[in-house]
């Protein structure tokens, strides 16, 4: 299997979890997000992924975006290791979890949208930084308060799932913008206790061969 990602990237790290979780051997191919304005936009990557976005897995002639939409079809071809549950509902709510993050705050902070933001609207560091804070803020205060329903060591009882994996790569980014995260006891609980485990630590933005 091959991943395109980049070590910064949020979501590529999600799925870099998931591979290490689940002892998937896996190759990763490094898309730099910055560098000649943007490999992402590459003839070839965007040809591989339209929306320039990483990460995207190449598993033989299959080729998949979305992160948890790979994260999905990881766990369908890989059952060891489940990162949901199997009773119903519980599902359900692990899969809300991670949407919570996934769609709710992690796209509005994306490098786009700053790009955006600071090139097109001429909006300042400071007014831009105010944005990351707003919009993780938000997010963050009705995931601790779900926790408070769910969390035992991790975000649902004691067992790993993808709402772990969505809110340790989001409190990575969290960190990296400098957001503080003093109001979030369950949180910072959960992702201690994650980031102890080995294929979390593999996974991390540093510990990946294009780290700068
Ligand atoms: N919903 C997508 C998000 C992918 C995404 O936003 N990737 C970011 C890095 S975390 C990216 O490639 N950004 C490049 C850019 O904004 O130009 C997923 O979960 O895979």
């Amino acid at each position: 299997m091959k991943l395109y990602g980049y070590w910064r990237s949020t979501a590529a790290y999600r799925v870099r979890i998931a591979l290490h979780l689940k002892n998937i051997p896996f190759e990763s191919i490094s898309v730099h997000l910055v560098k000649n304005g943007g490999e992402q936009h590459s003839r070839d990557y965007s040809e591989l992924n339209p929306n320039h976005l990483v990460p995207t897995l190449v598993d033989g002639d299959f080729s998949l975006n979305q992160s948890l939409a790979i994260i999905d079809y990881l766990d369908q071809v890989h059952v060891e290791h489940a990162l949901y549950p199997k009773e119903l509902q519980s599902r359900a709510k692990v899969k809300a979890l991670a949407l919570d993050i996934a769609c709710e705050v992690h796209p509005l902070n994306n490098l786009r949208v700053q790009q955006y933001l600071a090139k097109s609207l001429q909006v300042s560091d400071q007014a831009k930084q105010a944005w990351v804070e707003h919009w993780m803020t938000i997010g963050f205060k009705a995931v601790e308060q779900k926790l408070s329903l769910s969390a035992g060591q991790f975000c649902f009882a004691d067992t790993v799932t993808v709402a772990d994996i969505c809110l340790v790569a989001q409190v990575y980014n969290a960190h990296r913008f400098n957001v503080e995260m003093i109001a979030y006891p369950l949180i910072n609980q959960v992702v201690d206790n994650c980031n102890k485990l080995p294929a979390f630590i593999k996974a991390l933005p540093e510990n990946q061969p294009d780290a700068q």
